[in-house]
């Protein structure tokens, strides 16, 4: 029996290296006859380049190439492919304007490559990248969401009037119509979803050789998805085939979903490594980061609440507009449709919703998935509007949500926006999650906090996310260019240890540990004799990554699968040395007994056995024990919970403490308990840095006014409290762990919660709306407009 399996609190294998300094990044691969690049980026949110002159770059010493848009049309490389296609609601494809790998012509967004120096050294190519003259035509530009729809905005293509990419619906309008016609009350809200950057702490990098003698190619990047990257690089960028092309990710130090996506510089490096004769390395400077990867979120949207006299909901009706950024990135059209329109019931029972999201390009870097993607920016509308609703109609926020959350017994649940949820009990996580911070006791930490001078806050988000993606019929139909489903291959080596060979990746997520007890639970080996291998397409099957919590629940459930496969196998094997058959063998505690018996083969003895088949059923069963499975879904998990917070205002500088964060989560069955409440713990700490602290900041011609450190605010262990994490389980169930997904929901339910209890806070002082990221000076400003309304209010009466 071990103790090793799912459910057991185990630290992480792989903590050992990252611990001791020793594991192995991109930037750490340093190939013979190394050279490195650097990239000459538009200064410009928009401009016509008349000409590169790289002519005194060349010169510098170091020097082996400068290659521009020219070089890339020369060759043929295909532009940054989008994978995903979504249609408008009168049936049109969206825009999806080229993304050449270095701008061909005009720059549409400040860091757009424009030039790319290489050099025998990293400071030979700095230096000679200040050398490359670009002569820029400046161009009108459009920096931000608000103002790209304006009549007369610049427009970033010429194909998407209006900057328009896609004006998309889900849900019934007419149904939703009849709603708000019957209700008793209607609750209107406008909101900014604030635009955030992902901040890794590895920033991305890629590293590309050629081989002459195999006429192939290697590459190292920070990738979520190895087999993703070549699949896209074979097919649409490098144009070579696959076998020719070999991408691994090492150990990759957090990726948030910004490391998703096919990016220019790893197709560059490689295109250009056969160019020059020499591995080409290029590393992320911090500032270059802020500027290139992928943002998230940066949605302005209108939201009405239709409810009847007792607070039922009827109906919701929600008009978003979602920035792309000037180009589309890989997941980009997805993210505001079908992973935030089809979330847009949350946990509750809705009988109409209707839903319009309009893409829409700016001069700005592109806008992709980031923690949550889309589930962060439903939830976040949803209980903003809850609790305006509750203000409005005068119920208690906790009643009004528990009125109309789905009840355990509705389960199937199917919303009016596409997607059926198949388990949950909100209502027992809602009571946990009041119960872990002590919800009957807070009217007298309310007052202590006021005897201090200071405002306290409760806040409350109730939510439900759509992880594990997903079934790969349902995704193709709703627009994805791949399928989504997970692969592995279990390897039993001859003394009984095992290599588990994952399609997805881990970059933080600990699926070294968390998948190694998968095998202890099901074969009954220790974990210390379990390898997981991932992010090399040379060694692990095709595999779609890691992304939208889906590693446990599909990558997990293909080793599930694997692992059965071996265990059958290996029963045919034990059957023939135990003289008995199949059918009365059973597999018990990582032995293989005759039922009824005391005769019993240990897995290791039949893993040998395998191998060294002298005693064997040759005829029917093959030698060697290795198995492969294919994983597809059949839905998506739907985890769900309570993210309760309670800050402390200081009135007098508006600086806003989160004092107490209590959560009760649903991930199904948790396979480490540990791991997941680390896992909540990076959530919740990113909820709190958007709803506190960060924000990507635009000027209006598309300026890049904050990235940077020194400008750019990420929450510090000192800004956060101890968080309670609690989870009540309901065992997802069409997948053969149970387990759903826990990768996201921090950052997913946190944030409306603290700014519920910002406002929660500051309404004894006339204030009724904030925006993400309550900064003091905006908490301070808004204390001080609600006392001059109150005083000219006053005067007036
Ligand atoms: N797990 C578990 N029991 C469950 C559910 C999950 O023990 N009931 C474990 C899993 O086995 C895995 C971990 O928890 O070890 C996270 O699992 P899962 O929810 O499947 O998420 P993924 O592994 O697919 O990771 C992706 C997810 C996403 S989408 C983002 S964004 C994110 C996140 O994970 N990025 C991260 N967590 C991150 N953590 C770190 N350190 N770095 C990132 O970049």
């Amino acid at each position: 029996m071990t103790t090793q399996g799912i459910g057991a609190a185990l630290r992480r294998k792989e903590d050992r290296r990252f611990l001791l300094g020793k594991g192995s990044y991109t930037d750490d691969v340093t190939l013979p006859n190394q050279s490195y690049a650097v990239f000459v980026r538009s200064m410009y949110a928009h401009a016509k380049i008349n000409k590169v002159d790289a002519t005194a770059a060349l010169a510098a010493p170091g020097v082996l190439a400068v290659l521009t848009g020219d070089d890339v049309a020369a060759d043929n490389l295909g532009g940054i492919p989008c994978g995903w296609l979504v249609k408008s609601k009168d049936g049109s494809n969206m825009v999806e304007p080229p993304h050449p790998a270095l701008a061909q012509g005009v720059a549409r967004h400040v860091g757009d490559p424009i030039a790319m120096v290489i050099a025998t050294s990293k400071a030979a190519a700095r230096a000679a990248a200040g050398l490359v003259e670009i002569d820029y035509e400046p161009l009108p530009a459009v920096g931000r969401l608000a103002d790209a729809t304006a009549p007369g905005a610049p427009l970033v293509w010429d194909a998407a009037q209006g900057n328009v990419c896609f004006d998309w619906h889900l849900g019934d309008a007419a149904t939703t119509d009849a709603a708000f016609a019957s209700a008793a009350h209607v609750v209107k809200l406008d909101l900014t979803n604030s635009r955030v950057a992902p901040n890794a702490m590895e920033p991305r990098a890629a590293n590309g050789s050629y081989d002459t003698a195999g006429d192939s190619y290697t590459l190292y990047t920070t990738s979520q998805n190895p087999h993703l990257i070549r699949l896209l690089m074979a097919a649409f960028t490098l144009h070579v085939p696959e076998h020719k092309l070999r991408v691994i990710a090492p150990d990759v130090g957090g990726g948030f979903g910004s490391k998703i996506f096919h990016y220019a510089e790893e197709l560059l490096v490689t295109w250009a490594s056969r160019r020059v004769g020499r591995p080409v390395k290029w590393t992320c400077e911090r500032s270059e980061a802020f500027a290139t990867d992928a943002h998230g979120r940066d949605h302005i949207s209108h939201a009405e609440l239709a409810l009847d006299a007792h607070g039922k909901f009827l109906g919701l009706r929600v008009q978003t507009l979602a920035n792309m950024g000037a180009y589309l990135s890989t997941f980009a059209p997805a993210v505001p449709t079908y992973l935030y329109g089809t979330l847009l019931s949350g946990p509750y029972d809705f009988p109409a919703i209707y839903a319009e999201v309009k893409a829409i390009f700016t001069h700005t870097v592109a806008v992709d998935a980031y923690r949550g993607a889309g589930r962060p920016e439903a939830t976040y509308l949803l209980e903003r509007l809850v609790d305006k609703a509750a203000r409005q109609l005068g119920i208690d926020r906790i009643e009004l949500r528990r009125k109309n959350l789905i009840r355990a017994d509705q389960f199937p649940y199917q919303t009016q926006v596409a997607l059926q949820y198949d388990i949950g009990d909100y209502h027992a996580t809602l009571d946990l999650a009041l119960q872990a911070i002590d919800h009957a006791g807070y009217e007298k930490r309310k007052a202590a906090s006021a005897a201090r001078g200071k405002l306290r806050g409760f806040g409350i988000s109730t939510y439900i996310e759509a992880c594990g993606i997903a079934p790969s019929a349902l995704v193709g139909a709703l627009g994805a260019r791949a399928g989504l489903y997970e692969a592995a291959t279990i390897r039993v080596h001859p003394t009984g240890s095992v290599s588990v060979f994952t399609g997805t990746h881990s970059h933080g997520q600990g699926h070294e540990t968390t998948f190694a007890q998968l095998v202890a639970e099901k074969l009954g080996v220790s974990t210390d004799n379990v390898d997981v291998v991932h992010g090399d397409t040379d060694r692990i099957p095709f595999g779609m990554g890691t992304y939208g919590s889906r590693s446990a629940a599909v990558g997990g459930s293909a080793i599930v699968k694997a692992l059965d496969k071996i265990i059958d196998k290996g029963k045919k094997i034990a059957a023939h040395l135990l003289e008995a058959s199949p059918g009365d063998v059973e597999f018990v505690d990582g032995s293989y007994r005759v039922v009824g018996t005391d005769k019993a083969k240990a897995f290791g003895e039949v893993a040998f056995a395998a191998y060294v088949p002298h005693n064997y059923p040759i005829d029917t069963v093959e030698p060697g024990l290795e198995e492969s499975a294919f994983y597809d879904p059949k839905n998506f998990t739907f985890p769900g919970g309570t993210h309760l917070v309670e800050v402390e205002i200081d009135p007098e500088t508006g600086v806003v403490e989160v004092v107490d964060v209590a959560i009760s989560d649903d991930v199904g069955v948790i396979i480490n308990p540990m791991i997941v409440d680390g896992q909540a713990h990076g959530g919740l700490a990113q909820g709190i840095g958007q709803a506190l602290y960060e924000e990507v900041r635009y000027d209006a011609e598309g300026q890049l006014t904050n990235g940077t450190y020194m400008d750019y605010c990420m929450p510090r262990a000192a800004d956060l409290p101890n968080f309670k994490v609690g989870n009540h389980v309901t065992a997802c169930t069409h997948n053969p762990i149970g387990v759903k997904g826990v990768g996201e929901v921090g950052a997913i339910g946190v944030p409306p919660a603290v700014i519920n209890a910002v406002l929660d806070a500051l309404h004894p002082l006339g204030v009724t709306d904030i925006s993400m990221p309550a900064t003091p000076e905006k908490v301070w400003r808004a204390i001080q407009a609600a006392k001059a309304a109150g005083q000219t209010a006053g005067k007036g009466a």
